[in-house]
C-alpha cells in the first residue's frame, strides 16, 4: 500500500448522474483518483463500513478509457481495503447491470464508469457514479459530502500491483483483496427470468413476430443478443450495432429519433419489423417503436403502468408509480386508475430509490426516455423492451394501437422536450434567475390561450427522509391543465444546456398533430423566456 500526494482539483461536484467530462479532464494525473478516494472516504465516514468485510462492484459502458480506469480503481480499492472486488468481463457492465449485480452479491456499493448518452473517446466524454449498497446512485446528501472530499482531499491510497486480466473470468488478488472477473450477463438475466414470461416471449417471437433491436454500439449489444437472441429466438440480426466500442462508432449512442435515425428508417420502411427499440450507451435508456410509430417516453411509462399486471413480475400489482417533475403526467391518470399513489420527483434516478426501498413504488420513469422498476435501482432499456414485448405477446396488438387504446381510454398529454445545447453558461444562468425573480408576477397573466394560474421552482421534500432538494426547475403552471417546465441541464460537458417542456392534455383520442397543438405553448414559452436577449439563439438544438 502507497500514500500518494495530491491537490484538489475545484470542478468534481457530481451532477444529475455522477460525475461527466471531458475524457482529457479525467485522463489529467490524479483527476480519477481524487474522485475514487473521495467516494471512498465519504463512504468509510457515513457507512461506517469496515471494507475488509465488503465488496466493490466495478464496471462500465466500454467507451475509451474504461479499462484503464478500471485498473486504477481495482488498485486504488485494494489499498482501502475492500475485501472483494467484483468486476465485469471485458471491463463491461451495463448500468441497470451493475445494480442488479450490487444488489444479488450484497456489494457495499459500485463504481459505474459511463457518461452514458454522451459520445466517447479521447475528445469526448467520460463518467464515474458511485452506486450505494440499493444498487441505485448515491442520494444528494452523499454526493454533496463527495464533492466536499474532493475540495479538501490531499493524499490518495493505491498499491504497486500489475494490471490484472479483466478479460478472463477468474479469481485473483491485489494485495489483501480478492479480485473476481465476472460473467457481465448472469446478475442481469436472472433478474430478466424472474420477472418475465421468457417461455410466453419465445413462443411469441417464433410465431412469427419480427423485432429490431439497435444497441448504438453501447453496452447493451451483448445483453440484447444473449437475451433477445440466444434465449428468447429472434432470428440472428435482430440486434444490430452489437458490439460495445469504444468510441460508439463516433456516433451518439442516444436512443432518440434523431440519433437513432437509421432504426427509424426500418420502423418506415416497406419490410418493416413489427417491433423496434433502441437503448443508450451504457443501457439505461430505451427508444420505443412501432410501425410507422414513436412511443414517447411518457406514454410509454403509463402503458407499462396500465398494463403491468400481465407481467409476471407485477402480478401482485404496484405499490405506487413515480416520475420526474417534467415527465408527461400520462403516468398520473394510471395510478388514478389503479388507486396508487403517484410521486413526482426531481429529475435523475437517484431520488426514486428511497420510494422503492420503503415499498411506496413499484415502476418508476422520466421523459429522457428512462423507464424502470424495483428489480433494481437504474433505469433499465432493456427491461423496457421487455416489457413492450410482454404487453404486445398478451394483448396481440401492435404498437400503435395499444398506444391508440390508451389513449382513447385516458386522453393524450402531447408532449414535447426542446433542449439548446452548448449556450453560453453564464447567459444561461442569467435567464433562469431572471425568470425566478419573476415567478410571482406571472400569476394570472396570459400565457398562449389560456392564465397562468401558478408558476414556481420545484422544491421536493422526500417523503421517505425528508430530505429537501430545491430549485429543481420553474414550472409555469395553465388553468387549462397545460405547462411549461424550464430547467438546467446537469449532465453536459460543454457550457450550459437548456431544457423546455411543453405539456398538453386533450381527450380527442389523441388524434391531433403534437407540433399544432403545442405550438401556442412554445411561441408563448418563447416570449416569456426571452431566448434571443439571453442566448442568443430562439431555436432549439434537439426536440425529443
Ligand atoms: C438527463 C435527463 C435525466 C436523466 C439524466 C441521466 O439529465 O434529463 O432525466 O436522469 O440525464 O441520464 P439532465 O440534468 O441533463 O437533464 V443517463 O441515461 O445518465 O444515464
Ligand atoms: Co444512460
Amino acid at each position: 500500500m502507497k500514500t500518494v500526494p495530491t491537490k484538489p482539483f475545484t470542478d468534481q461536484r457530481p451532477g444529475t448522474s455522477g460525475l461527466r467530462k471531458k475524457t482529457r479532464v479525467f485522463m489529467q494525473p490524479h483527476y480519477l483518483e481524487n474522485f475514487v478516494q473521495s467516494v471512498f472516504n465519504t463512504v468509510r465516514e457515513i457507512s461506517g463500513a469496515e471494507f475488509g468485510n465488503e465488496t466493490l462492484i466495478v464496471g462500465g459502458d466500454g467507451r475509451f478509457y474504461n479499462r484503464p480506469a478500471i485498473q486504477i480503481v481495482m488498485r486504488m480499492a485494494a489499498a482501502n481495503g475492500f475485501g472483494r472486488i467484483l468486476v465485469g468481463q471485458g471491463g463491461i457492465l451495463s448500468t441497470p447491470a451493475a445494480s442488479a449485480v450490487i444488489r444479488r452479491r450484497g456489494a457495499l456499493g459500485g463504481l459505474v464508469l459511463s457518461a452514458s448518452h454522451n459520445p466517447g473517446g479521447l475528445e469526448e466524454d467520460f463518467g464515474i457514479k458511485y452506486n450505494i449498497r440499493n444498487g441505485g446512485p448515491a442520494p444528494e446528501n452523499v454526493t454533496e459530502r463527495i464533492y466536499q472530499h474532493t475540495l479538501n482531499i490531499d493524499q490518495f491510497l493505491t498499491v504497486d500491483a500489475r494490471d490484472i486480466d479483466i478479460d478472463t473470468i477468474a479469481v485473483t488478488q491485489i494485495a489483501n483483496s480478492t479480485v473476481e472477473v465476472i460473467d457481465s450477463l448472469a446478475d442481469y438475466t436472472a433478474v430478466m427470468q424472474e420477472l418475465f414470461d421468457f417461455e410466453q416471449l419465445q413462443s411469441f417471437i417464433s410465431g412469427g413476430f419480427r423485432l429490431l433491436f439497435d444497441a448504438m454500439n453501447g453496452v447493451t449489444g451483448p445483453y440484447a443478443h444473449h437475451i433477445l437472441e440466444r434465449l428468447l429466438g429472434a432470428p440472428h440480426g435482430s440486434v444490430i450495432r452489437g458490439t460495445p466500442l469504444e468510441d460508439f462508432g463516433k456516433e451518439h449512442p442516444d436512443p432518440n429519433l434523431v440519433h437513432a435515425a437509421d432504426l427509424v428508417a426500418h420502423l418506415h420502411g416497406d419490410q418493416a419489423p413489427d417491433f423496434g427499440a433502441a437503448c443508450d450507451g451504457d443501457g439505461d435508456r430505451n427508444l420505443i417503436l412501432g410501425q410507422r410509430f414513436f412511443v414517447t417516453p411518457g406514454d410509454s411509462l403509463a402503458i407499462i403502468a396500465e398494463h403491468a399486471s400481465s407481467i409476471p413480475g407485477y402480478r401482485a400489482g404496484l405499490a405506487g408509480v413515480a416520475r420526474s417533475m417534467p415527465t408527461s403526467t400520462a403516468v398520473d391518470r394510471v395510478a388514478r386508475e389503479l388507486g396508487v399513489e403517484c410521486y413526482e420527483t426531481p429529475t435523475g434516478w437517484k431520488f426514486f430509490g428511497n420510494l422503492m426501498d420503503a415499498g411506496r413504488c413499484t415502476i418508476c420513469g422520466e421523459e429522457s426516455f428512462g423507464t424502470g422498476s424495483n428489480h433494481v435501482r437504474e433505469k433499465d432499456g432493456l427491461w423496457a423492451v421487455l416489457c413492450w414485448l410482454s404487453i404486445l405477446a398478451t394483448t396481440r396488438k401492435s404498437v400503435s394501437e395499444v398506444v391508440a387504446d390508451h389513449w382513447a381510454r385516458f386522453g393524450r398529454s402531447y408532449y414535447q422536450r426542446h433542449d439548446y445545447e452548448a449556450l453560453d453558461a453564464a447567459g444561461a444562468a442569467e435567464m433562469m434567475s431572471a425568470l425566478r425573480d419573476r415567478l410571482s408576477s406571472l400569476v394570472g397573466q396570459n400565457f398562449s390561450n389560456a392564465k397562468i394560474a401558478n408558476a414556481d421552482d420545484f422544491s421536493y421534500v422526500d417523503p421517505v427522509d425528508g430530505s429537501v432538494s430545491a430549485k429543481q426547475g420553474v414550472r409555469i403552471l395553465l388553468d387549462n391543465g397545460s405547462r411549461v417546465v424550464c430547467r438546467l441541464s446537469g449532465t453536459g460537458t460543454e457550457g450550459a444546456t437548456l431544457r423546455v417542456y411543453f405539456e398538453r392534455y386533450q381527450q380527442d383520442g389523441g388524434k391531433s398533430d403534437v407540433n399544432q397543438v403545442l405550438a401556442p405553448l412554445v411561441t408563448a414559452a418563447g416570449q416569456l423566456l426571452e431566448l434571443r436577449k439571453h442566448v442568443g439563439r430562439e431555436e432549439p438544438t434537439i426536440i425529443t
